[in-house]
């Protein structure tokens, strides 16, 4: 699942390393970048991103085309996280996986990531890809 969670975060923020976008080794950091997300993506304006919005997305994000397997199961992976069903992923669903990840990594609990933290971490926590951009 690392390569997805990786994968995810380049679509969610265009990169897995970015620099010009809020800072993910820190909490609000995480949640600024997925209301970016939202805000980037949100083509109806409803604050929140509809599974078809999210294919949008995805589309756009791989303009010369995604292996049909990869992409269905990128979007599976979306469609997991829409907790209540209802079809839409809001800010709580999109970052409830990845604040659970920063929480398991940020071992002295200080809101923060620093290198150290993430490479103790590695094995440990489920995709510390996520939040380690
Ligand atoms: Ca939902
Ligand atoms: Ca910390």
């Amino acid at each position: 699942m690392n390569f997805m969670r990786c994968l995810g975060a380049f679509l969610l923020v265009g990169g897995c390393s970015s620099s010009d976008l809020p800072d993910g080794s820190t909490r609000a950091g995480l949640v600024s970048e997925f209301k970016l997300v939202i805000k980037g993506h949100d083509r109806n304006g409803d604050g929140k991103l509809s599974l078809e919005e999210i294919q949008t997305m995805v589309d756009s994000a791989f303009k010369s085309g995604l292996e049909p397997e990869l992409r269905n199961r990128l979007l599976e992976d979306y469609a997991r996280q829409d907790l209540d069903k209802d079809g839409y992923l809001d800010i709580a669903e999109l970052t409830k996986e990845p604040l659970a990840t920063f929480a398991c990594i940020d071992a002295n609990r200080d809101g923060y990531i620093g290198q150290p933290e993430i490479e103790a971490s590695a094995g440990r926590c489920d995709s510390s890809e996520a939040v380690a951009f």
